[in-house]
């Protein structure tokens, strides 16, 4: 007997089959019994006639039946007009229970009127049962499948960079540090440095999607003490217009492809269209995002803080990205250099290679072409103070090292902007924060 899902049951009406789930709602009627089961990839009703001598134990296993129990059906696939859940239903030769629910759920995952985020998170096994959660990770998974797919065809090579660092990387603040036997070491904040040690050795085209560990304690809807990074790095650019326009380029495949294939329900589920990006995407000046955000929305903000964009102006970037370029994506670029990462390479006129790109109003990648050129690294890192500490790295521009450049991309961030979800929290399987390290 072969073992069906949900969304494959329509392909064996008539047939015998074994099917299993949770139990997602029982009717118990005068003459009948509808049970509905539910597995990853839909429901279906289950349909027991009690007037039938035959089905006797299965009517007592029922009426003893509790929600969210599993249980294995061995039975017949009927198409039936009548039935709403898809037309068909399941006539039951036998039912197993193969684990059964407590009565009450710790909540009502299915109506979570007045229950608050932290009970989810708390019993995140239970939230994470909902249609709208599934669905959610399903999508997820494709985007990552298709930002992965679109690297593969272009002769990118997949890494798996080390998590545990000796010295604190990359600026040397919000790192988390961990007892390592007698000593001390940090979780990574980024595979920077080692996505950029592969192409010192030649590697050419390397990307990882990874945790990203940040000691940041800030409680926003779009930080996590630990998060996913779609991190990619590349040899042989002659300018950072290079990076940002493979960048659009894989965003645009992957967002075309997950349309095609979840567009229809995501807009049922999250009522959002996907909207696939056109090429090019727009690109600005820090200065003259300002410039025209004070023009056109009155938004003024003093000369200090126009050194990056505020929270408040990244989201009248998408103001600004549908208005005057009919766009949902906007790279930012002209960030002050000394504000930046010293190995973003500057211009002979100490202006800045690097980039930002922001989404629907939230930042959702730093990129640049790097500082490759040994000399000039080393200088960079001493301004900042960090020749010492990122002295390993420094060695790997020594010996020969191509021009290249990279960016990385935050999952959770960008399937919270996808899907329209108002927090990381939501986004993430187990959200890690300041104050949550469980489940
Ligand atoms: P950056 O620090 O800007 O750049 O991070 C890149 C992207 O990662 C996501 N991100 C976060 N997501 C959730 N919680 C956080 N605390 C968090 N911090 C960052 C964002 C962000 O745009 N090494 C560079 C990248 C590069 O140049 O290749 C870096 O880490 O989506």
């Amino acid at each position: 007997m072969k073992k069906i899902y949900a969304n494959d049951l329509k392909k064996h009406f008539g047939e015998e089959i074994e099917f299993s789930g949770f139990v997602d709602n029982i009717r118990n009627l005068q003459w009948v019994q509808f049970i509905i089961v539910r597995d990853s990839t839909g429901k279906v009703q289950v349909t027991i006639e009690k007037s039938d001598e035959k089905n006797k134990k299965m009517v007592d296993l029922i009426n003893d039946l509790t929600l969210e129990s599993t249980v294995k059906i061995k039975g017949i696939i009927m198409e039936n007009p009548k039935v709403k859940m898809g037309n068909m239903e399941i006539i039951p030769t036998e039912i197993e229970v193969t684990s059964r629910s407590e009565n009450e759920l710790p909540f009502n995952y299915k109506n979570l009127d007045g229950v608050n985020l932290d009970t989810r998170l708390d019993f995140r096994f239970i939230d994470l049962r909902s249609d709208k959660n599934i669905l959610m990770f399903q999508v997820q998974s494709a985007l990552v499948k298709y930002m992965r797919e679109y690297l593969y065809n272009n002769s990118f090579v997949e890494i798996h960079t080390p998590k545990f660092i000796g010295t604190a990387s990359e600026s040397g603040a919000e790192v988390f540090e961990v007892k390592y036997f007698d000593r001390k070491a940090y979780l990574a904040q980024s595979p920077q440095f080692y996505k950029q040690m592969c192409i010192a050795s030649g590697f050419s085209k390397v990307f990882e999607v990874a945790p990203c560990f940040r000691a940041e304690n800030s409680n926003t809807s779009r930080h996590a003490t630990e998060f996913t990074s779609f991190d990619v790095e590349f040899s042989y650019i002659d300018s950072y217009e290079d990076v940002m326009n493979l960048e659009a380029e894989m965003l645009k495949y992957a967002l075309e492809k997950v349309k095609a294939e979840y567009g229809d329900k995501i807009s049922e589920v999250f009522g959002v269209n996907i909207e696939v990006p056109v090429l090019p995407f727009p690109v600005m000046k820090l200065s003259d995002i300002y410039k025209e955000l004070e023009e056109r929305y009155s938004y003024v903000v003093d000369e200090s803080e126009k050194t990056d964009l505020t929270t408040e102006a990244e989201r009248l970037v998408y103001r600004l990205a549908k208005e005057k370029f009919n766009h949902e994506f906007m790279f930012v670029i002209d960030y002050p250099a000394d504000k930046r990462a010293f190995y973003h390479m500057r211009d002979s006129d100490g202006s800045l290679l690097g980039y930002d790109l922001i989404w629907k109003g939230v930042e959702i990648t730093s990129g640049a072409q790097r500082e490759h050129r040994y000399e000039k690294i080393v200088e960079n890192a001493k301004n900042k103070g960090l020749a010492e500490d990122v002295k390993f790295y420094l060695e790997f521009f020594k010996y020969g090292c191509p021009p290249h450049g990279g960016f990385a991309i935050g999952i959770d961030r960008l399937t919270m902007l996808l899907l329209d979800i108002s927090s990381i929290k939501e986004t993430q399987l187990l959200f890690r924060g300041p104050t949550r390290l469980e489940p």
